[in-house]
Protein backbone atom coordinates (compact mmCIF):
# COMPACT_ATOMS: atom_id res chain seq x y z
CA UNK A 1 0.00 0.00 0.00
CA UNK A 2 1.57 3.52 -1.22
CA UNK A 3 1.48 5.70 1.43
CA UNK A 4 -0.70 8.58 1.82
CA UNK A 5 0.22 12.11 1.08
CA UNK A 6 -1.84 14.56 2.34
CA UNK A 7 -1.94 18.32 1.16
CA UNK A 8 -0.41 19.36 4.71
CA UNK A 9 0.97 17.66 7.92
CA UNK A 10 1.76 19.55 11.18
CA UNK A 11 5.60 20.90 11.79
CA UNK A 12 5.95 19.51 15.16
CA UNK A 13 9.01 20.07 17.96
CA UNK A 14 10.44 17.22 19.17
CA UNK A 15 8.46 15.24 21.64
CA UNK A 16 10.98 15.39 24.66
CA UNK A 17 11.45 19.39 23.55
CA UNK A 18 7.42 19.52 24.33
CA UNK A 19 7.34 17.37 26.90
CA UNK A 20 10.12 19.26 28.72
CA UNK A 21 8.49 22.18 27.92
CA UNK A 22 4.95 20.87 29.43
CA UNK A 23 6.25 19.91 32.42
CA UNK A 24 5.78 23.20 34.92
CA UNK A 25 1.85 22.94 34.17
CA UNK A 26 1.50 19.96 36.58
CA UNK A 27 2.99 22.20 39.20
CA UNK A 28 1.46 25.25 38.95
CA UNK A 29 -1.88 23.83 37.55
CA UNK A 30 -2.40 27.02 35.89
CA UNK A 31 -3.77 25.34 32.54
CA UNK A 32 -5.92 28.31 30.34
CA UNK A 33 -7.81 31.46 31.64
CA UNK A 34 -3.97 33.42 30.14
CA UNK A 35 -1.65 31.49 31.85
CA UNK A 36 2.53 32.74 31.88
CA UNK A 37 2.75 30.44 28.89
CA UNK A 38 0.31 32.55 27.08
CA UNK A 39 1.80 36.00 27.82
CA UNK A 40 4.83 34.90 26.33
CA UNK A 41 4.05 33.77 23.68
CA UNK A 42 2.10 37.16 23.10
CA UNK A 43 5.21 38.73 23.75
CA UNK A 44 7.58 36.53 21.17
CA UNK A 45 4.66 37.09 18.82
CA UNK A 46 4.93 40.53 18.84
CA UNK A 47 8.22 40.48 18.18
CA UNK A 48 8.05 38.24 15.23
CA UNK A 49 5.41 39.01 13.85
CA UNK A 50 6.78 43.33 13.75
CA UNK A 51 3.58 44.34 15.29
CA UNK A 52 2.94 46.43 18.72
CA UNK A 53 -0.15 44.81 19.88
CA UNK A 54 -1.01 40.65 19.80
CA UNK A 55 -4.13 39.04 21.24
CA UNK A 56 -4.22 35.18 20.95
CA UNK A 57 -7.02 33.68 20.69
CA UNK A 58 -8.43 29.69 20.85
CA UNK A 59 -8.71 29.34 16.73
CA UNK A 60 -8.35 31.89 13.81
CA UNK A 61 -11.91 31.78 13.44
CA UNK A 62 -12.77 33.18 16.49
CA UNK A 63 -10.05 35.52 16.15
CA UNK A 64 -11.88 37.25 13.03
CA UNK A 65 -15.16 37.39 14.70
CA UNK A 66 -14.00 39.05 17.73
CA UNK A 67 -11.77 41.42 15.45
CA UNK A 68 -15.51 42.15 13.83
CA UNK A 69 -17.52 42.15 17.05
CA UNK A 70 -14.88 44.51 18.36
CA UNK A 71 -15.43 47.15 16.09
CA UNK A 72 -19.06 47.62 17.01
CA UNK A 73 -20.56 47.87 13.16
CA UNK A 74 -24.10 47.96 13.48
CA UNK A 75 -26.33 44.74 12.79
CA UNK A 76 -27.09 44.54 9.04
CA UNK A 77 -23.94 47.05 7.70
CA UNK A 78 -22.37 45.51 5.11
CA UNK A 79 -18.38 44.38 4.64
CA UNK A 80 -16.98 43.88 1.03
CA UNK A 81 -15.06 41.14 1.08
CA UNK A 82 -13.90 38.38 -1.27
CA UNK A 83 -15.46 35.04 -2.08
CA UNK A 84 -12.50 33.00 -3.11
CA UNK A 85 -11.34 31.81 0.43
CA UNK A 86 -11.75 29.05 3.38
CA UNK A 87 -15.91 29.59 4.35
CA UNK A 88 -14.86 30.66 8.02
CA UNK A 89 -13.97 34.42 6.28
CA UNK A 90 -18.09 34.57 4.88
CA UNK A 91 -19.29 33.08 8.35
CA UNK A 92 -17.72 35.64 10.65
CA UNK A 93 -19.21 38.06 8.92
CA UNK A 94 -22.40 36.52 8.36
CA UNK A 95 -22.55 35.11 12.42
CA UNK A 96 -21.78 38.97 13.54
CA UNK A 97 -25.32 39.57 12.03
CA UNK A 98 -23.47 41.76 8.92
CA UNK A 99 -23.51 41.43 5.46
CA UNK A 100 -20.93 40.08 3.16
CA UNK A 101 -20.84 41.96 -0.25
CA UNK A 102 -18.52 40.03 -2.46
CA UNK A 103 -16.09 41.50 -4.87
CA UNK A 104 -13.95 39.87 -7.58
CA UNK A 105 -10.31 38.86 -7.41
CA UNK A 106 -7.73 39.63 -9.50
CA UNK A 107 -6.68 36.33 -11.96
CA UNK A 108 -2.83 36.93 -11.61
CA UNK A 109 -2.93 36.27 -7.72
CA UNK A 110 -6.64 35.36 -6.33
CA UNK A 111 -6.24 38.55 -3.80
CA UNK A 112 -9.60 41.29 -4.22
CA UNK A 113 -9.90 43.50 -7.41
CA UNK A 114 -8.75 46.37 -5.65
CA UNK A 115 -10.54 48.36 -8.68
CA UNK A 116 -13.65 47.12 -8.14
CA UNK A 117 -14.00 47.77 -4.27
CA UNK A 118 -15.19 51.15 -4.42
CA UNK A 119 -18.12 50.70 -7.12
CA UNK A 120 -19.69 48.36 -3.99
CA UNK A 121 -19.47 51.25 -1.12
CA UNK A 122 -22.99 51.91 -0.47
CA UNK A 123 -23.87 54.36 2.91
CA UNK A 124 -24.63 50.89 4.63
CA UNK A 125 -20.90 49.99 4.11
CA UNK A 126 -18.66 49.59 7.36
CA UNK A 127 -15.58 47.58 6.52
CA UNK A 128 -13.24 45.88 3.95
CA UNK A 129 -12.75 42.17 4.62
CA UNK A 130 -9.36 41.38 2.02
CA UNK A 131 -7.71 37.88 2.48
CA UNK A 132 -3.95 37.48 1.59
CA UNK A 133 -4.93 33.93 -0.03
CA UNK A 134 -2.18 31.38 -0.15
CA UNK A 135 0.35 34.32 1.56
CA UNK A 136 -0.19 36.42 -1.72
CA UNK A 137 -0.16 40.03 -0.34
CA UNK A 138 -3.69 42.02 -1.02
CA UNK A 139 -2.79 45.65 -2.80
CA UNK A 140 -2.72 47.18 0.49
CA UNK A 141 -1.86 50.37 -0.15
CA UNK A 142 -4.91 51.24 -2.46
CA UNK A 143 -7.23 49.40 -0.47
CA UNK A 144 -5.97 51.36 2.62
CA UNK A 145 -6.51 54.62 0.43
CA UNK A 146 -9.96 53.54 -0.31
CA UNK A 147 -11.04 53.52 3.25
CA UNK A 148 -9.45 56.03 4.49
CA UNK A 149 -11.36 58.38 1.89
CA UNK A 150 -14.33 56.80 2.38
CA UNK A 151 -14.50 55.91 6.60
CA UNK A 152 -14.28 52.23 6.50
CA UNK A 153 -11.90 50.02 8.65
CA UNK A 154 -9.86 47.35 6.83
CA UNK A 155 -9.28 43.58 8.65
CA UNK A 156 -7.18 41.38 7.11
CA UNK A 157 -7.98 38.00 7.08
CA UNK A 158 -4.22 37.07 6.95
CA UNK A 159 -4.81 32.95 7.90
CA UNK A 160 -1.88 32.13 5.35
CA UNK A 161 0.83 34.58 5.74
CA UNK A 162 1.78 33.97 9.08
CA UNK A 163 5.58 35.73 8.85
CA UNK A 164 5.05 37.29 5.57
CA UNK A 165 6.70 40.85 5.25
CA UNK A 166 5.91 43.49 2.90
CA UNK A 167 7.86 46.24 1.56
CA UNK A 168 10.07 45.03 4.67
CA UNK A 169 7.60 45.28 7.09
CA UNK A 170 4.91 42.58 8.46
CA UNK A 171 1.65 42.05 6.87
CA UNK A 172 0.20 42.71 10.28
CA UNK A 173 1.24 46.27 9.78
CA UNK A 174 -1.27 47.05 7.41
CA UNK A 175 -5.02 47.48 8.30
CA UNK A 176 -6.63 47.63 11.31
CA UNK A 177 -6.85 44.46 12.01
CA UNK A 178 -4.93 40.97 11.06
CA UNK A 179 -6.04 37.81 11.90
CA UNK A 180 -4.09 34.62 11.87
CA UNK A 181 -4.74 31.33 11.90
CA UNK A 182 -2.12 28.84 13.99
CA UNK A 183 -4.20 25.69 12.89
CA UNK A 184 -2.34 22.58 12.63
CA UNK A 185 -1.87 22.70 9.18
CA UNK A 186 -0.61 26.14 8.74
CA UNK A 187 3.41 27.50 8.66
CA UNK A 188 2.99 27.65 12.30
CA UNK A 189 0.92 26.22 14.26
CA UNK A 190 -0.41 26.23 18.27
CA UNK A 191 -2.43 23.12 17.45
CA UNK A 192 -5.84 24.81 17.11
CA UNK A 193 -5.16 28.46 17.81
CA UNK A 194 -4.94 31.95 16.13
CA UNK A 195 -3.97 35.81 17.37
CA UNK A 196 -5.48 39.30 16.08
CA UNK A 197 -2.92 41.51 15.06
CA UNK A 198 -2.82 45.42 15.12
CA UNK A 199 -1.26 48.36 16.68
CA UNK A 200 -4.09 50.37 18.31
CA UNK A 201 -3.77 49.52 22.32
CA UNK A 202 -7.35 50.42 22.74
CA UNK A 203 -7.79 46.86 20.39
CA UNK A 204 -6.33 45.11 23.26
CA UNK A 205 -8.32 45.63 26.18
CA UNK A 206 -11.59 44.84 24.17
CA UNK A 207 -10.42 41.79 22.56
CA UNK A 208 -9.31 40.68 26.30
CA UNK A 209 -12.90 41.24 27.66
CA UNK A 210 -14.25 39.53 24.20
CA UNK A 211 -12.44 36.51 24.55
CA UNK A 212 -13.03 35.72 27.96
CA UNK A 213 -16.90 36.31 27.87
CA UNK A 214 -17.10 40.02 29.07
CA UNK A 215 -15.81 39.84 32.11
CA UNK A 216 -14.12 42.89 33.69
CA UNK A 217 -14.21 41.37 37.50
CA UNK A 218 -15.16 38.91 39.55
CA UNK A 219 -19.07 40.33 39.88
CA UNK A 220 -19.19 42.73 36.45
CA UNK A 221 -19.57 41.46 32.93
CA UNK A 222 -19.75 44.16 30.55
CA UNK A 223 -20.18 42.96 27.05
CA UNK A 224 -21.47 39.69 25.74
CA UNK A 225 -17.95 38.15 24.89
CA UNK A 226 -17.13 34.58 24.44
CA UNK A 227 -14.85 31.74 25.40
CA UNK A 228 -11.86 31.98 22.64
CA UNK A 229 -9.10 31.85 25.16
CA UNK A 230 -5.97 30.18 24.13
CA UNK A 231 -4.94 27.27 26.76
CA UNK A 232 -1.44 26.20 27.73
CA UNK A 233 -0.76 23.28 26.09
CA UNK A 234 -0.90 24.91 22.90
CA UNK A 235 0.83 28.24 24.06
CA UNK A 236 3.60 26.02 24.50
CA UNK A 237 3.22 23.88 21.22
CA UNK A 238 3.30 28.14 20.14
CA UNK A 239 6.40 28.45 21.87
CA UNK A 240 8.24 25.47 21.11
CA UNK A 241 7.35 25.35 17.13
CA UNK A 242 8.34 29.17 17.28
CA UNK A 243 11.86 27.94 17.92
CA UNK A 244 12.05 26.01 14.80
CA UNK A 245 10.08 28.91 12.34
CA UNK A 246 13.09 29.81 10.52
CA UNK A 247 14.53 25.94 9.05
CA UNK A 248 10.62 25.09 8.79
CA UNK A 249 10.27 27.92 6.34
CA UNK A 250 13.69 27.00 4.48
CA UNK A 251 12.45 23.53 4.41
CA UNK A 252 8.91 24.76 2.57
CA UNK A 253 11.16 26.97 0.56
CA UNK A 254 12.89 24.17 -1.23
CA UNK A 255 10.13 22.41 -1.91
CA UNK A 256 7.96 25.31 -2.35
CA UNK A 257 10.91 26.43 -5.63
CA UNK A 258 11.28 23.00 -6.80
CA UNK A 259 7.80 22.92 -7.96
CA UNK A 260 7.64 26.40 -9.04
CA UNK A 261 10.71 25.99 -11.55
CA UNK A 262 9.31 22.57 -12.61
CA UNK A 263 5.53 22.99 -12.99
CA UNK A 264 6.21 26.41 -15.01
CA UNK A 265 7.57 24.25 -17.58
CA UNK A 266 4.29 22.30 -18.29
CA UNK A 267 1.97 23.45 -20.58
CA UNK A 268 -1.06 24.05 -19.47
CA UNK A 269 -0.28 24.89 -16.29
CA UNK A 270 -0.50 28.50 -14.55
CA UNK A 271 0.88 29.46 -11.32
CA UNK A 272 0.05 32.68 -9.67
CA UNK A 273 2.11 35.93 -10.11
CA UNK A 274 4.62 36.46 -7.32
CA UNK A 275 5.33 40.42 -6.25
CA UNK A 276 8.86 41.34 -5.81
CA UNK A 277 7.76 43.08 -3.06
CA UNK A 278 7.16 40.29 -0.44
CA UNK A 279 8.71 37.72 1.63
CA UNK A 280 6.81 34.67 1.65
CA UNK A 281 6.06 31.84 4.10
CA UNK A 282 5.68 29.13 1.32
CA UNK A 283 2.55 27.98 2.89
CA UNK A 284 0.64 26.70 0.08
CA UNK A 285 1.65 25.57 -3.55
CA UNK A 286 -1.70 26.14 -5.61
CA UNK A 287 -1.73 25.35 -9.47
CA UNK A 288 -4.06 26.84 -12.17
CA UNK A 289 -5.29 24.36 -14.81
CA UNK A 290 -5.73 25.85 -17.74
CA UNK A 291 -7.88 24.68 -21.16
CA UNK A 292 -4.02 24.13 -22.72
CA UNK A 293 -3.28 21.61 -20.31
CA UNK A 294 -5.43 19.00 -21.51
CA UNK A 295 -6.90 17.78 -18.96
CA UNK A 296 -9.30 19.29 -16.61
CA UNK A 297 -8.55 20.15 -12.68
CA UNK A 298 -10.89 17.64 -11.43
CA UNK A 299 -9.48 14.95 -13.71
CA UNK A 300 -5.70 15.77 -12.42
CA UNK A 301 -7.32 15.97 -8.59
CA UNK A 302 -9.17 11.74 -9.43
CA UNK A 303 -5.25 10.93 -11.13
CA UNK A 304 -3.42 11.99 -8.19
CA UNK A 305 -5.75 10.84 -5.08
CA UNK A 306 -5.30 7.35 -7.22
CA UNK A 307 -1.85 7.49 -6.31
CA UNK A 308 -2.71 8.30 -2.50
CA UNK A 309 -1.84 11.99 -3.43
CA UNK A 310 -4.16 14.02 -1.18
CA UNK A 311 -3.95 17.25 -3.45
CA UNK A 312 -7.06 19.60 -2.32
CA UNK A 313 -9.27 22.18 -4.15
CA UNK A 314 -8.85 25.38 -2.49
CA UNK A 315 -10.72 27.23 -2.47
CA UNK A 316 -14.15 25.39 -4.45
CA UNK A 317 -16.67 26.29 -4.31
CA UNK A 318 -16.45 29.90 -3.50
CA UNK A 319 -17.97 30.45 -0.07
CA UNK A 320 -20.75 33.15 -1.80
CA UNK A 321 -22.00 29.69 -3.47
CA UNK A 322 -22.26 27.37 -0.73
CA UNK A 323 -24.98 25.46 0.22
CA UNK A 324 -25.26 27.41 3.52
CA UNK A 325 -26.11 30.60 1.85
CA UNK A 326 -28.73 28.72 -0.79
CA UNK A 327 -29.05 30.95 -4.28
CA UNK A 328 -28.68 34.28 -2.37
CA UNK A 329 -25.65 35.65 -4.44
CA UNK A 330 -25.63 33.48 -7.67
CA UNK A 331 -26.62 36.83 -9.31
CA UNK A 332 -23.29 38.36 -8.08
CA UNK A 333 -20.52 38.96 -10.81
CA UNK A 334 -17.67 37.47 -9.71
CA UNK A 335 -16.46 36.14 -13.28
CA UNK A 336 -12.90 35.45 -12.30
CA UNK A 337 -13.44 34.33 -8.45
CA UNK A 338 -15.56 31.72 -10.11
CA UNK A 339 -13.04 30.83 -12.89
CA UNK A 340 -10.42 30.58 -10.58
CA UNK A 341 -12.41 28.19 -8.26
CA UNK A 342 -12.80 25.55 -10.91
CA UNK A 343 -9.45 25.54 -11.89
CA UNK A 344 -7.35 25.71 -8.54
CA UNK A 345 -5.36 22.25 -7.15
CA UNK A 346 -3.49 22.65 -4.15
CA UNK A 347 -0.76 20.56 -4.07
CA UNK A 348 0.75 18.84 -0.69
CA UNK A 349 3.49 21.03 0.81
CA UNK A 350 4.77 20.68 4.14
CA UNK A 351 7.94 20.53 5.68
CA UNK A 352 9.25 17.26 5.70
CA UNK A 353 8.07 16.75 2.23
CA UNK A 354 10.19 13.84 0.64
CA UNK A 355 12.06 15.89 -2.33
CA UNK A 356 11.29 12.37 -3.68
CA UNK A 357 7.73 12.63 -3.33
CA UNK A 358 7.72 15.78 -5.04
CA UNK A 359 9.57 14.98 -7.98
CA UNK A 360 6.80 12.01 -8.40
CA UNK A 361 4.10 14.54 -8.14
CA UNK A 362 5.51 17.30 -10.43
CA UNK A 363 6.03 14.18 -13.33
CA UNK A 364 2.63 12.63 -12.65
CA UNK A 365 1.36 16.28 -13.47
CA UNK A 366 3.74 16.75 -16.49
CA UNK A 367 3.31 13.30 -18.08
CA UNK A 368 -1.31 13.15 -17.37
CA UNK A 369 -1.93 14.87 -20.44
CA UNK A 370 -0.33 12.27 -22.43
CA UNK A 371 -2.08 9.64 -20.69
CA UNK A 372 -4.71 7.10 -22.84
CA UNK A 373 -4.22 9.24 -25.74
N1 LIG B 1 -9.43 32.05 6.95
C1 LIG B 1 -8.77 31.32 6.04
C2 LIG B 1 -8.40 31.94 4.74
C3 LIG B 1 -8.44 30.00 6.34
O1 LIG B 1 -7.81 29.24 5.40
C4 LIG B 1 -8.78 29.46 7.59
C5 LIG B 1 -8.47 28.06 7.90
C6 LIG B 1 -9.45 30.27 8.52
C7 LIG B 1 -9.77 31.58 8.15
C8 LIG B 1 -9.86 29.80 9.89
O2 LIG B 1 -8.75 29.50 10.74
P1 LIG B 1 -8.90 28.35 11.88
O3 LIG B 1 -10.12 28.67 12.68
O4 LIG B 1 -8.98 27.01 11.19
O5 LIG B 1 -7.64 28.52 12.69
C9 LIG B 1 -8.16 23.08 6.92
C10 LIG B 1 -7.94 23.72 8.26
O6 LIG B 1 -8.71 23.09 9.27
C11 LIG B 1 -8.22 25.19 8.29
O7 LIG B 1 -7.55 25.73 9.42
C12 LIG B 1 -7.67 25.89 7.04
N2 LIG B 1 -8.04 27.28 6.98
C13 LIG B 1 -8.16 25.19 5.79
C14 LIG B 1 -7.61 25.84 4.55
O8 LIG B 1 -7.70 23.85 5.83
P2 LIG B 1 -9.88 21.31 6.08
O9 LIG B 1 -11.33 21.11 6.31
O10 LIG B 1 -9.39 21.27 4.69
O11 LIG B 1 -9.00 20.32 7.01
P3 LIG B 1 -8.70 18.77 6.90
O12 LIG B 1 -9.09 18.14 8.18
O13 LIG B 1 -9.29 18.22 5.65
O14 LIG B 1 -7.11 18.76 6.84
C15 LIG B 1 -6.38 18.97 5.64
C16 LIG B 1 -5.25 17.97 5.58
O15 LIG B 1 -4.29 18.23 6.57
C17 LIG B 1 -5.69 16.54 5.83
O16 LIG B 1 -5.98 15.93 4.62
C18 LIG B 1 -4.51 15.89 6.50
C19 LIG B 1 -3.72 17.04 7.09
N3 LIG B 1 -3.82 17.08 8.56
C20 LIG B 1 -4.89 17.69 9.16
C21 LIG B 1 -4.97 17.76 10.52
C22 LIG B 1 -6.15 18.43 11.18
C23 LIG B 1 -2.83 16.49 9.32
O17 LIG B 1 -1.87 15.90 8.77
N4 LIG B 1 -2.90 16.57 10.68
C24 LIG B 1 -3.93 17.18 11.31
O18 LIG B 1 -3.94 17.27 12.56
O19 LIG B 1 -9.51 22.73 6.73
Amino acid sequence: MREKIFVTRPSMPAFEEYIEAIKPLWDTRWLTNMGVCHGQLEARLKEYLGTPEVSLMVNGHMALELAIQMMGFPAGAEIITTPFTFISTTHAIVRNLLSPVFCDVKPENGTIDEKKIEELITKKTVAILPVHIYGNVCQVEEIQRIADEHGLKVIYDAAHAFGVRYKGKGIASYGDASMFSFHATKVFNTIEGGAVAFSNPEYAQKLYNLKNFGIRGEEIVTEVGANAKMNEFCAVMGLCNLNHIEEAIKNRKERYEFYRRELSKVKGIRLFKENEDTERNYGYFPILVEDGYGKTRDELYCQLRERNIYARKYFYPLTADQACFGKSYADVELMHARDLAGRVLTLPLYEGLYMEKAEEIVTLISEFPQKDK
